[in-house]
């Protein structure tokens, strides 16, 4: 059965100079790193492309790319010889009635054979002409010149609202203050900031808000379109922080079992033991950071330009690396000596190892019974002299906030595009409060390494874990 819409899609246009970003804009709107072509070359879209955006069932905005611009001084030209010739026809037909602009554009593209110089250009006033709204891009790196001038004096006799949306203003905010200003000239005075290669939904909502201004008639139609954009959007969110969560868990939960002997030895844990500890940590986080991309529909281009230290869905820096605890600003030490771990300060501080067993015995005798009966594997092993090899705190702090910032990249991209993504260094790596304690209630259940939405003590640890990872604001 066909569903039937609720109203009329509305009919955009995304225009500007060639290179631009338009076709970029377009995938980012649709979530789409498929659609048309993109290249650092001029002149790559040649034909206009339609594309939809939906709201569930109904089509709400038909997008049109276009093809970029590049002679516009020459058309402008064309187009004042044509209206020339309309002057002089309708003085010889003695019907001095002006006409309007957009007939002109009118008669020139019925006249398209005779101006195969601009049959690009053609086809973007026709769809301009056929379109309800303008999205003219710029980008804000280009000088002001006076092509620019001519493209909007073109692009106005279509008689079409025009938004201009300034692109690559990533760093650029002088340029940019310059582009706003001259587009008051043009009087266009609502304009948009948009970087358009990757997903930022307060932009995206900020662009159909200045539509709605513009687009009075179609004011409830956007406004469906922002409500269930949002709701998308905030699913996503979720959706990221709640694998973050099970990386966590997977990791907390992470043991194996060694002897006293080897735990008490000289040569220390088994290094074949830690570093089958370390390749499973390595190995959950790289699937967590590939999913987080795939949730945002993050592609390796969006990665490069968000300069996120990554490669093939890879960190560049390992998570054991000892440059990872100094420069997210982690005390080694004071991790050993606040958490439960005792005896284990040295392992801490190399290769994120830290023997539990400390921290079992001491839940297991603070909680009874039904706690002794739960643990009683890991007490007999314990009473035996066996210890546990666990994934220490540092390292599970290490993982939370780099997903943690990796979240915030993926979602607010306008802070990270600025300049090089800090992930070092920063201050703001602030671990939220009763995280020690979060970590030692995950570690007390293993059984947890298995997804268990049904046990009410793991929903309330992850709702808390998942608000903090997106409302947490200090990464
Ligand atoms: N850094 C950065 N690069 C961008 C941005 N938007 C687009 N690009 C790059 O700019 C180049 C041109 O982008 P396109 O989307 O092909 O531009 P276009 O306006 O469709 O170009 P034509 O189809 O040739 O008219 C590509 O290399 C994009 O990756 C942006 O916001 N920031
Ligand atoms: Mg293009």
């Amino acid at each position: 059965m066909n569903h039937e819409s609720r109203f009329s899609a509305i009919n955009i246009a995304v225009v500007g100079h060639t290179n631009a970003g338009k076709t970029s804009l377009i995938r980012t709107l649709l979530r789409d790193d498929q659609f048309g072509n993109i290249d650092e070359t001029a002149g790559t879209t040649r034909y206009v492309e339609k594309s939809v955006v939906f709201a569930g069932e109904d089509a709400v905005l038909n997008l049109y790319d276009t093809p970029g611009f590049e002679d516009s001084s020459a058309l402008l030209q064309a187009l004042e010889e044509q209206s020339k010739t309309f002057e002089a026809q309708s003085r010889a037909a003695q019907s001095p009635a002006a006409r309007l602009p957009v007939e002109l554009l009118r008669a020139f593209i019925a006249q398209a054979d005779q101006f195969p110089d601009f049959e690009q250009e053609i086809k973007v006033l026709r769809q301009s002409i056929n379109s309800d709204v303008l999205l003219y891009i710029i980008d804000v790196r280009e000088p002001l010149l006076g092509k620019y001038r001519d493209e909007i004096d073109i692009l106005s006799k279509a008689g079409k609202p025009i938004l201009p949306v300034f692109n690559f203003i990533a760093g650029n905010s002088e340029a940019l203050m310059r582009w706003r200003e001259q587009m008051a000239q043009f009087n266009l005075h609502a304009a948009l900031e948009f970087d358009t290669v990757a997903f930022d939904f307060e932009a995206e909502k900020r662009l159909y808000q200045k539509l709605q201004s513009l687009l009075e008639q179609h004011y409830e139609t956007l406004q469906i379109l922002i409500d269930f954009r949002q709701q998308v959007w905030q699913s996503l969110q979720h959706a990221a922080a709640q694998r973050i969560f099970q990386l966590l868990i997977e990791v907390a939960c992470y043991r194996r079992e060694v002897s006293g002997a080897e735990a008490a030895g000289k040569g220390g844990i088994a290094h074949g033991n830690v570093l089958e500890m370390q390749d499973f940590v390595r190995n959950a986080e790289q699937r967590t950071l590939q999913d987080l991309l795939s949730i945002f529909a993050f592609t390796q281009l969006d990665v490069d330009l968000q300069q996120l230290p990554v490669t093939d869905g890879q960190w560049h820096l390992d998570i054991f690396s000892p440059r990872m605890i100094k420069e997210f600003g982690l005390d080694a030490g004071a991790t050993a000596l606040s958490g439960a771990a005792a005896g284990a300060g040295l392992d801490l501080m190399v290769g994120g190892i830290s023997l539990g067993a400390a921290t079992i015995l001491g839940a297991a005798l603070g909680a009874g019974l039904a706690t002794v009966r739960k643990y009683q594997h890991e007490l007999s092993a314990a009473l035996r002299g066996h210890k546990w090899l666990c994934v220490d705190d540092n390292t599970i702090s290490l993982l939370y906030l780099r997903q943690r910032k990796l979240l915030h990249t993926l979602t607010h991209r306008g802070h990270a595009a600025q300049n090089k993504l800090q992930l070092f260094n920063d201050p703001d790596h602030a671990l939220p409060g009763g995280w020690y304690k979060v970590i030692n209630v995950m570690r007390q259940h293993p059984e947890w390494q298995q997804p268990s939405p049904s046990d009410v003590d793991y929903q309330a640890l992850q709702d808390r874990v998942i608000d903090w990872l997106i409302n947490d604001e200090s990464s």
